[in-house]
């Protein structure tokens, strides 16, 4: 039998565990299927594990949306994460590799959630965290959000609280991974930002905020951590779940997403709240900005079609429009 040189070992892990990364891609709402179009599309599934970045608000070189998911509050939105840009089948873990950690989600009220910046103050509606594994099992047999949402093909269902005021939000989904959190700045923090325009609520709640960076240190309990061996608890890094939120009991050992009626191609699909002025998104794609039908340029691996996109389809030279997420989503590669 053949064996595998270190180097040759070693690069296979790390081409397997590049693999096992993930990206949240999709938004549902209230069971509509939205696709990519209200997401920052996030062009790498590699983490981000500086938590004093900028990154750390919505990903490295997140491109534009196509718009902004209409949401009523009140409502039930579902985010969905995959290894693969555009993959949405259940054959393979959303996160792979025993990434295991919690899942959150913050909302910031914007002016205008196509162009907002993510430096805005950020509240969570929800966290999917930890809990011990009953058997006595210990370590990686604790129960994670993480091991819930693939459970769940890659969606989750996150309630929108009907007490926030209408208007623009971003909606900040996040894993953190923490299969290699012993040491700092081993823990992966994987997340994507909608791009939401909330109506209706009762629109007096305005929770206490936090911002990104700054919401969590490398040396946070809940960040530095081994996961491998008995924890007694886990307290999951950043602010409390607002008033309004949802604190998840993870481990039912059930999907309690909406998998049972969002069947991708099946079901009812939605359409967004164009952007407003044409104005790029927020923190990355290259500042093509100014998209329109003449002498318009997207730069590349920014979005150039897909369904409700309407705006510019050239890409710049040296690169093409590629369908990533077909029909959904096309970007410059
Ligand atoms: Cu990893």
């Amino acid at each position: 039998m053949k064996s595998l040189s270190v180097a040759a070992l070693a690069a296979a892990l790390t081409a397997q565990h590049a693999a096992a990364h993930a990206t949240f891609q999709q938004l549902w709402v209230d069971g509509v299927d939205f696709g990519g179009q209200c997401a920052r599309t996030v062009l790498s599934n590699s983490p981000i594990t500086d938590v004093s970045s900028t990154q750390i608000r919505c990903n490295a070189n997140a491109g534009r949306a196509t718009g902004k998911c209409p949401v009523k509050a009140g409502s039930t939105v579902t985010v969905e994460m995959h290894q693969q840009s555009g993959d949405r089948s259940c054959g393979s873990e959303a996160i792979g590799g025993a990434h295991y950690g919690p899942l959150q989600v913050y909302l910031s009220k914007v002016a205008d959630a196509s162009t907002a910046d993510g430096s805005a103050g950020w509240f969570k509606i929800y966290s999917a965290a930890w809990a011990k594994n009953p058997s006595g099992k210990v370590g990686d047999d604790d129960f994670w959000g993480v091991k819930d949402l693939n459970a769940c093909c890659g969606k989750m269902d996150i309630p929108i609280p009907s007490t926030i005021p209408a208007g623009d939000y971003l909606l900040r989904a996040e894993v953190i991974a923490l299969h290699a959190s012993g040491s700092p700045g081993g823990a992966q923090h994987y997340m994507t930002c909608y791009e939401l325009s909330v109506t209706g609520g009762s629109g007096t709640s305005t929770p206490a905020t936090v911002s990104f960076p700054g919401a969590y240190k490398a040396s946070d309990a809940g960040i530095l951590v081994n996961i491998h061996g008995a924890m007694s608890s886990y307290l999951a890094p950043g602010p409390a779940v607002a008033a309004g939120g949802v604190t998840r009991t993870v481990g039912s050992g059930q999907c309690k997403g909406c998998e049972a009626t969002c069947k991708v191609g099946t079901s009812p699909t939605g359409t967004v709240v164009p952007s407003s002025g044409g104005g790029g998104g927020g923190g990355g794609g290259g500042g093509g900005g100014g998209a329109g039908p003449v002498g318009c340029q997207v730069a590349k691996y920014a979005q150039c079609g897909g369904t409700g996109y309407t705006g510019c389809t050239t890409c710049q030279s040296g690169s093409r429009c590629v369908d990533v997420s077909p029909p959904y989503y096309a970007q410059c590669a």
